[in-house]
């Protein structure tokens, strides 16, 4: 392992990000993605430097070309790019990543033109293992601190990023983030806590926290709700306080320590460390809530990235306690987008099939943002045909937003949908591209029905 070479890098991204006049930061959706941009927020804040967040779920072609064509002079991506560094070109790029990077750019990376223009700070280059060692919001954070020590109290999100990567599955955090974890606890935010490893420690009440609690699986226990009840009964603690269910972080010590003492009699010798060891409290958040624990908080990012809410994930990591209930509030209001959306299309006999494809056009009544989950979903569920992609669409303002979506196995017989939306668009004046079997388009206003009749003549050509 190589800390001097990883400590290179870092320093150098730490001077690109100083040096920088404005910056673009992009960055996964992922908890450890958000974690990782709210770092980089954070960090920009108090360098007082001008600063955008732009959230993908993947390294595609919207994301390289938001990179590529950004008129800031630095964009700083986290937790992605490493893959994909050979089809970056900015000039002013720093990535701190931990996913395997791209191998044909080394190959290629031979003058010093290439050398400057990407810094590339990644584990995985300096002998470490990028899956357990170190997260995307820990390289972050690496690169933080170097800026300015100060930045230390950011060492938590960073062990929030690694836990929502599951780095600290096993039996706690190790590698570089061992270190992080040591700067967390110095800086008196994070206390490191033996207990026992289960997910709903501040949140689930009691029995749900057994019941529900799968990993490591507890024989007897899990998934039996009476059983689960029994349990306490037994060594005589009580479900509730008052009219309020009590959840672990509510038992007094005496009652956890029994109760930790009897679960580890229901577990099989090898899950005994998994289920007992080491949890990461985060001591400024209130307790009872799931910021509290480094694990819930990292499961509360992962539902905003989800429903397609990162940037309020990372309002709730820079602080910002309104995020929380804005987070629960477009929860509830994607899910609800969502299902009304397809009952909007069942009710009104929106879908319309043809020989090889079947459609439906939601017009103004369907988010852009949300119809290719709609189209996926009508697709997996009961009201649309098997065997034929689905062509999806909305108005959006740019034109008309086309997805495209088809089960997995008519890939195995030659469709291709990215290819199909690539081409058809082009020939109706949009542009289009995607996944063989999800895929989608933006097209003129007028051009649907010549749109359809070229994506039918591509699919029938295409599907054996
Ligand atoms: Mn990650």
């Amino acid at each position: 392992m190589d800390l001097g070479g990883l400590e290179k890098a870092v320093k150098a991204a730490a001077e690109a990000v100083s040096g920088a006049d404005d910056i673009l930061i992009v960055s996964h959706i992922d908890a450890d993605g958000i974690s990782a941009a709210a770092i980089s927020a954070i960090v920009c804040e108090r360098l007082n430097k001008d600063y955008d967040v732009l959230f993908f779920s993947k390294m595609g072609e919207d994301a390289i070309d938001a990179v590529n064509n950004s008129s800031r002079s630095l964009v700083w991506i986290s937790d992605l790019g490493s893959g994909y560094l050979s089809r970056l070109r900015k000039d002013g790029i720093v990535i701190t990543d931990h996913h395997v990077p791209d191998s044909s750019w080394r190959k290629g990376q031979t003058s010093l033109g290439d050398f400057n223009r990407i810094v590339h700070v990644n584990p995985h280059d300096h002998g470490y293992d990028g899956s357990s060692d170190l997260s995307g919001a820990g390289v972050t954070y690496l690169v933080a601190k170097s800026i300015d020590p100060a930045n230390t109290d950011l060492a938590y999100l960073a062990i929030v990023g690694a836990c929502g990567d599951m780095q600290d599955s096993g039996s706690g955090l190790s590698g570089i983030n061992r270190a992080i974890l040591g700067d967390a606890v110095s800086e008196g935010n994070l206390e490191i806590k033996e207990d026992v490893r289960l997910y709903g420690r501040e949140t689930r009440p009691l029995t749900g926290f057994l019941q529900y609690g799968s990993d490591p699986e507890i024989p007897g226990l899990s998934n039996e709700q009476e059983a689960c009840a029994a349990f306490y009964a037994r060594l005589g603690i009580p479900l509730k306080e008052g009219r309020r269910n009590r959840c672990w972080t509510d038992l007094s010590e005496e009652e956890r320590a029994a109760a930790t003492d009897a679960l580890l009699s229901f577990v099989r010798e090898k899950d005994r460390e998994r289920l007992v060891g080491e949890t990461y409290v985060l001591t400024d958040f209130p307790r009872g809530t799931d910021r509290h624990d480094a694990k819930e908080f990292a499961t509360l990012l992962n539902s905003c990235g989800r429903y397609d809410d990162a940037p309020t994930g990372m309002r709730i990591c820079m602080g910002d306690e309104d995020a929380v209930k804005a987070s629960k509030e477009n929860r509830s209001m994607h899910k609800r987008n969502i299902s009304g959306a397809i009952d909007h299309i069942r009710k009104n006999d929106l879908l319309k099939v043809r020989r090889y494809i079947q459609y439906f056009d939601a017009g103004g009544d369907i988010k852009d943002t949300v119809l290719g989950i709609v189209a996926g979903m009508l697709l997996n569920g009961d009201g649309a045909y098997r065997g034929l992609p689905i062509i999806a669409f909305a108005d959006s303002e740019d034109g008309v937003k086309v997805s495209a979506r088809a089960e997995r196995d008519m890939a195995g017989r030659g469709l291709d949908l990215s290819e199909v939306m690539k081409t058809a668009a082009s020939l109706v004046g949009g542009f289009g591209g995607g996944h063989n079997v999800a895929a989608g388009a933006t097209i003129p206003e007028d051009k649907k029905e010549k749109f359809l009749d070229i994506v039918e003549d591509l699919v029938s050509a295409q599907v054996i």
